[in-house]
């Protein structure tokens, strides 16, 4: 595999079910792959669970991780080409990139979208730069677009709950104070579509994905039809993905409280289990009663992060191995 960023990167998606599970059940089976291998992990933003599940899989592989938080304990790195550095920023990717391969064999990359440039986020500007410039395989620990290693493990963690053969998810909008990034609630769709699941989003107007990812999705505005006799209900917020406003791209176009996941919601579905990606505001995206109780899988959910990504390095490690 020699990048990580989309659904079809996995190939076909049973067999990737059933490497995960042979990954969870006997997770130090491939030591020996990361003898002497290096993975760097390189953060331009907060993470809690992708720096520790991407360095516990690297363990569970015999590979060394190297963790780099980009600003903290690196220069201040400057992403756009073409540009005078005489401002803040010391060091262009151009250089620590490539500088950056030489000391390691896998990339992974944190980078989250800006939120002020549509078509700069959607080209994945800084990802397609480690491609360009490593010459190593890069994973996206979240990048401007997409999160793929959540995608798996949400996939992972519905294989393993899931009571009926295709199960009805339901992909709901919550309310946030914050503009957040469109990549989790891409990456959800792209890989729910391409599951064997009844697949629904739902969302106030303003809010659809982008195309490339929500596909032939089905988007039902109302939030309580969409979630009648939902097996799944995965809750997040996202900022304006400027598909039908291009011009509100970034925005917050919602604060209606009244989206939150309560038991109110949860009552008109078929008893569903509750999935949010971790970091989750309380008592805003999701009520304590819901994240509180037993149909809560949101621990499960997190925990199936070393499971995803060992998959991932586990191939990668494969191929460099020949
Ligand atoms: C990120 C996001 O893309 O929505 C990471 C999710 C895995 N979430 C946040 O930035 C939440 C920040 C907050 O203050 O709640």
């Amino acid at each position: 595999m020699k990048s990580f960023f989309h659904v079809q990167d996995i190939g076909d998606l049973n067999l990737a079910l059933e490497e995960a599970r042979q990954v969870k059940a006997t997770p130090y089976a491939w030591k020996h792959l990361g003898e002497n291998k290096t993975i760097m992990l390189v953060f331009f933003n907060s993470s809690l669970r992708t720096r520790l599940s991407s360095q516990k899989a690297a363990l569970n592989l015999g590979m060394s991780p190297i963790v780099l938080n980009i600003g903290q304990d690196s220069w201040q790195l400057e992403t756009e080409l073409g540009v005078i550095m005489d401002g803040g920023k010391s060091e262009h990717l151009r250089e620590a990139i490539p500088v950056m391969a030489s000391y390691c064999d896998i990339i992974g990359v944190r980078s989250f979208a800006g939120l002020t440039d549509r078509e700069y986020d959607y080209q994945e500007a800084v990802l397609q730069q480690f491609v360009q410039y490593s010459g190593k395989p890069v994973i996206s620990l979240e990048s401007a677009t997409v999160h793929p290693c959540q995608a798996f493990a949400d996939l992972i963690t519905i294989d393993e709950y899931k009571e009926t053969k295709r199960p009805k998810v339901v992909l709901t909008w919550a309310p946030h104070p914050k503009a957040l990034p469109q990549a989790v609630p891409n990456s959800f769709a792209e890989w729910m579509n391409a599951a064997d699941v009844d697949f629904v989003i739902t969302h106030p107007h303003g809010y659809e994905l982008d195309p490339r990812f929500a596909g032939n999705a089905r988007v039902e505005y109302d939030q309580m039809k969409a979630l009648e006799g939902a097996d799944f209900v995965y809750a997040k917020n996202w900022s304006c993905p400027g598909v039908t406003e291009p011009e509100n791209y970034g925005k917050i176009l919602c604060d209606d409280r009244s989206w939150m996941v309560d038991e109110a919601h949860m009552a008109v579905t078929n008893n569903a289990r509750f999935m949010h990606c971790l970091p989750v505001r309380r008592n805003v995206i999701v009520s304590d009663g819901v994240i509180d109780s037993e149909r809560s899988i949101v621990i499960p959910e997190a925990a199936n992060r070393v499971t995803s990504i060992q998959v991932v390095m586990k191939r990668m490690l494969e191929d460099i191995n020949g």
